[in-house]
This record gives C-alpha cells, structure tokens and sequence, in this order.
C-alpha cells in the first residue's frame, strides 16, 4: 500500500518529537546515533543526501589602493595659442655703410666771369735789379691781368690766388721775392755753382683784392741778380685764380 503525503508527515513529526527528548546529558554519555529514552527502540535513518550549493555571496569590500604605476606617455600637442603682445623696442642698430653717389647735379653757372691765369718768361739777360722783372715771352695770358710792360700782375677778381715760379740761375747767385701791394712776401735764394747751371723755384697761396698787385723782383742790391734765360733756358713766372671771393661782384 502506496504513502500519502500527509502519512509521511505524520511520521516525520513524530520522530523528531522523539529525537527532542533526548537530553544534552545523555548525549555525552552515550553515542547520539544510538539515541534512548522513549525512541530508544528506534532505527536511526540513513544520512541525507548533501544540500545544494547556496546562492553566490555578496562581494566583498574594495581592496587596498595598488603601488603608483609608471609614468604614461606625453600627450598630443596641444592646438596653436594666441599671438603674444609686441615686445619692447630693440636697441638702435650699428651705422650702415655709406650709400652710393648721388644723381650729377645740374650744370652751373659759366665761370667765365671768374677767370684769370697768366704764364710768362724771360726772353732773355739778366734782370735790372731793385725794380720789378719784366716777362716778355706770353705762354698765356688772355685776360691781359698781367702787364708785361711793368712786370705786374694786376688782381681784378678778389679771391685765392696760385703763384710759382721757376728760375734758371747762371753767373750769380740768385735771391728773388714776390711782392705783394709792394712789400716782399715771400724770399727763394741760389747759391750758383762754378760751370753749372742751377735752378730755384717757389710757390704761395695768397688772397688778393680788387686792385692789388703782385710781382717778382731781385731782392737786396743787386748783388744777387743771376737770373737767366734763352732760348734753350727758361725763367717762368705763372699765376692763376684758384678761388673767387663769392660774396664779391
Ligand atoms: C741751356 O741749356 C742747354 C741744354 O738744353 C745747354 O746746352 C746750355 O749750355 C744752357 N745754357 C747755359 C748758359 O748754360
Ligand atoms: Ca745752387
């Protein structure tokens, strides 16, 4: 005859209203699988089989924070920022090269106006000493300033002047100066040489004025005259106006 459920339950009530009444005491004296008391009398039932698994149990608490890692990679680039703002001004630069030469200017006016040069000689003997020495042979002299009958330059143009003069010397010494507005300003001396023939010379810078005059003339009495010339010999006397006097008409 088949078990109903309600007959196992039964059952299954009664055995453990037996098995409660065994007392703790008994149990450490005796072995608990052989039980006494009322269900002394009873069959102990074969184990059971083994539960199932429980659910999974909840997780467990975060662990300790790990040791540092190592140092990543740089990062990308980052986009261009914005133009800063201008900087102080520099100091001032070294001096540059000089530049290249200007345009040519336009033609100035005809100096013309302002000429006057002249370049004599002798023709020939010794000069009359104690007056002015007279140049008769005319290389130039084509504003006639110089005047070949006194021996004068004659200044019509205020300004800067150039005079020089080259001498050939023979028989005598030589001392002759340039007298300017009648005073001796300037002295060249030669001490001749026995069968030679020798040479002395000068020049100057002088400012003349309207009206002045300038001339060659032996210098002292007469004893140093030897002033010579040829044809093949000449004694010259040359001047020329280097600068005129601008502030002057
Ligand atoms: C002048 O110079 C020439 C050379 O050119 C010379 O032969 C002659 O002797 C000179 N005159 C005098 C007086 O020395
Ligand atoms: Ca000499």
């Amino acid at each position: 005859m088949k078990q109903g459920p309600y007959q196992l339950l039964g059952f299954l009530l009664l055995a453990n209203l037996c098995y409660s009444q065994v007392g703790p005491t008994e149990e450490s004296a005796d072995d608990p699988r052989f039980p006494k008391g009322h269900c002394a009398g009873w069959m102990g039932g074969a184990p059971g089989h083994p539960g199932h698994n429980g659910a999974p149990g909840r997780d467990g608490r975060d662990g300790t924070n790990g040791e540092k890692g190592e140092k990543g990679d740089p990062g990308l680039e980052g986009s261009k920022g914005d133009p800063g703002e201008i900087g102080v001004k520099g100091i001032e630069g070294p001096r540059g090269f000089p530049g290249n030469p200007g345009k040519k200017g336009d033609r100035g006016e005809g100096a013309y106006v302002y000429r006057s040069a002249f370049s004599v000689g002798l023709v020939s003997g010794v000069p009359v000493p104690n007056i002015p020495i007279k140049f008769t042979k005319i290389f130039y002299n084509n504003q006639n300033h110089y005047d070949p009958t006194t021996g004068k330059f004659h200044c019509n143009l205020p300004g800067l002047y150039y005079f020089s003069y080259h001498i050939t010397v023979y028989t005598k010494d030589v001392k002759v100066s340039l007298y300017k507005k009648d005073r001796a300003v300037m002295f060249t001396f030669d001490q001749f040489q026995q069968n030679n023939v020798d040479q002395a010379s000068g020049s100057v810078l002088l400012h003349l004025d309207a009206g002045e005059e300038v001339w060659l003339q032996v210098y002292g009495e007469g004893e140093h005259n030897g002033i010579y010339a040829d044809n093949v010999n000449d004694s010259t006397f040359t001047g020329f106006l280097l600068y005129p006097d601008m502030d002057h008409e």
